[in-house]
């Protein structure tokens, strides 16, 4: 495809541009179902450059009329797409039902189809290095591998905590509802603690496991050694949620502030204990150079749930923290106590407001032509990076009103579902053109792609053999390639579908 939309489509309101590159001819046209043309606007001649492409951009905003609509131009067309006032119901359903097919620990619903398989992973795990064995059944499988790590659980919590604060009448129930599904990974999370407010890194198997479905999965699991990431990250997402649940369940509340004030207890007598794989684990690692982030995003939220008490320990984090970026993790977590600490009292809630807004700010001034704002370099999980921008200039817009932040924000959501160099729907399941094959275990292992996950994406340091083999001088938007052995650019994981569950409930 040569001319990029958003393959979900766009509500009325929105600003909507269309990127062309190709055999592109000197106007647009819009076509609607029937092939006829209801729209003509000029090409002109500007070009920019990007990725290995010329591309003219063309705004079509001025469709604002609810119908099915191709773009042609030249000899070119797009993927075809909708204008319609809810065009992203099903997209969130199926994006917080991806979170439901992640469980561990639990018989799946028959509705799950397929992808349903009796509970998983229910043996005691023994902790590393020692003879002692735990009952830590339950939570999410992290990603298209079966283990279970604290720092990813609580950016999805967080996440997921976040867009039912910003957009709660965004949600329809499918297979899960929000609230609920969160707790399923709270649950775990609470199960993760040791008993003196310590939490374990993860718990798996000591290697990744072939392409099987999970219940086939019968190694030993191991508890990895604990860490003041883990346990800053479990600190803060506690006293986050404690707030979200205490009116359905103070009892459950009660008890997430309590392990939270025992994590914090924890931190606050030990130096950094920064995680690497401990021998003979081979897993995940979540690793990290720093834990001031983890400890600043606690002590917010701590501050948050319980009152003034914390606000010095608040005051002086802030003091030693660089304010120079906002990141929503998984190993900075910054943003989090950015975007949360808008609400705390007086200068402190102002300067953490001041941070969001800076943030955003130099996010506006990096936007590229495919509307985002990395161009050398794509990371791994770059359509998290995406995703997670998307938020924070949806906060920005949140606390000013102001239209720009929307529109940047609405502009990480169309990348991910179309506007980009290689015309995927990143999204499994949906759009005119999805990434079809995930490197997740339980699609390869039934032969059928599950449907409502986000691929990591493009990773421009080619991190797998697959990548190696196929992108070899690719520019950095188009270092993707959706084959299954490809983990380093398509895998799907349960912290890259948060952040864009977020997104897309609020801009709903
Ligand atoms: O399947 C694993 C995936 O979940 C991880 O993100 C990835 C990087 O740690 O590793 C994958 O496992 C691969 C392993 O690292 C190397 N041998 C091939 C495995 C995938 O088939
Ligand atoms: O998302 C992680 C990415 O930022 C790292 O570069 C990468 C290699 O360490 O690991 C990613 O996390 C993987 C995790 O280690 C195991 N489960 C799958 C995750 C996504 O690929
Ligand atoms: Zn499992």
């Amino acid at each position: 495809m040569n001319i990029q939309v958003n393959q979900l489509g766009y509500t009325p309101a929105m600003q909507k541009t269309a990127l062309l590159r190709g055999e592109a001819g000197s106007t647009l046209e819009v076509r609607n179902a029937a092939g006829e043309t209801v729209l003509t606007l000029p090409v002109g001649n500007e070009r920019t450059p990007l990725w290995g492409d010329d591309l003219a951009i063309i705004d079509f905003s001025a469709l604002t009329e609810p119908g099915t609509y191709t773009l042609c131009s030249g000899k070119e067309s797009s993927h075809p797409f909708v204008v319609a006032e809810k065009p992203y119901q099903a997209l969130l359903t199926g994006l917080v039902d991806m979170l439901y097919y992640q469980r561990c620990g639990d018989d799946l619903k028959p509705e799950a189809g397929l992808f349903a398989h009796p509970a998983c992973h229910t043996g005691l795990a023994r902790v590393w290095g020692s003879e002692e064995q735990r009952e830590v059944s339950g939570g999410w499988h992290d990603a298209g591998d079966y283990g279970r790590y604290i720092v990813p659980a609580a950016k999805t919590v967080a996440d997921m905590l976040l867009a039912h604060e910003w957009a709660p009448a965004a949600f329809v129930p499918g297979l899960t509802e929000l609230m609920q599904e969160a707790r399923w990974e709270l649950e775990w999370m609470l199960k993760m603690q040791r008993e003196d407010g310590a939490v374990y890194h993860k718990v798996s198997c000591a290697s990744f496991c072939g392409m099987i479905m999970p219940h086939e999965e019968k190694e030993e699991l191991f508890l990895s050694p604990v860490s003041t990431t883990a346990t800053g990250d479990f600190a803060a997402c506690m006293a986050m949620a404690s707030r979200h649940y205490r009116e359905s369940d103070p009892a459950f509340a009660d008890r997430m502030l309590e392990a939270a004030k025992r994590a914090w207890a924890f931190l606050a007598a030990s130096g950094p204990m920064l995680f690497r794989n401990p021998e003979g684990i081979r897993t995940g690692g979540y690793g990290d150079w720093n834990d001031a982030d983890e400890r600043l995003w606690a002590v917010v939220e701590l501050a948050l749930a319980c009152g003034d008490s914390y606000l010095p320990q608040v005051e002086k984090a802030l003091e030693s923290i660089k304010q120079d970026a906002a990141p929503l993790g998984w190993g900075d977590m910054r943003g989090y106590a950015a975007i949360e600490g808008v609400q705390l009292p007086g200068r402190l809630g102002e300067s953490c407001r001041a941070w969001v807004l800076r943030a955003a700010e130099q996010l506006l001034g990096r936007i590229n032509a495919y509307g985002i704002t990395m161009t050398e370099q794509l990371h791994w999980g770059s359509n998290m990076d995406v995703a997670n921008q998307g938020m924070l200039l949806s906060q920005a817009h949140r606390l000013t009103g102001e239209e720009r932040y929307l529109v940047a924000a609405q502009k990480q959501l169309h990348y991910l579902l179309g506007v980009n160099p290689l015309s995927y729907c990143y999204v499994s399941g949906f759009g005119a053109q999805p990434m079809r094959h995930p490197h997740h275990r339980p699609s390869v292992a039934q032969g059928v792609c599950q449907p409502g996950m986000l691929s990591g994406g493009p990773c421009s340091g080619l991190a797998d053999a697959c990548a190696k083999e196929h992108l070899q001088g690719q520019p950095a938007g188009k270092c993707f390639v959706d084959d299954h052995a490809s983990y380093s650019t398509n895998e799907i994981c349960i912290y890259w579908n948060s952040p864009l569950i977020a997104l897309v409930a609020v801009l709903s």
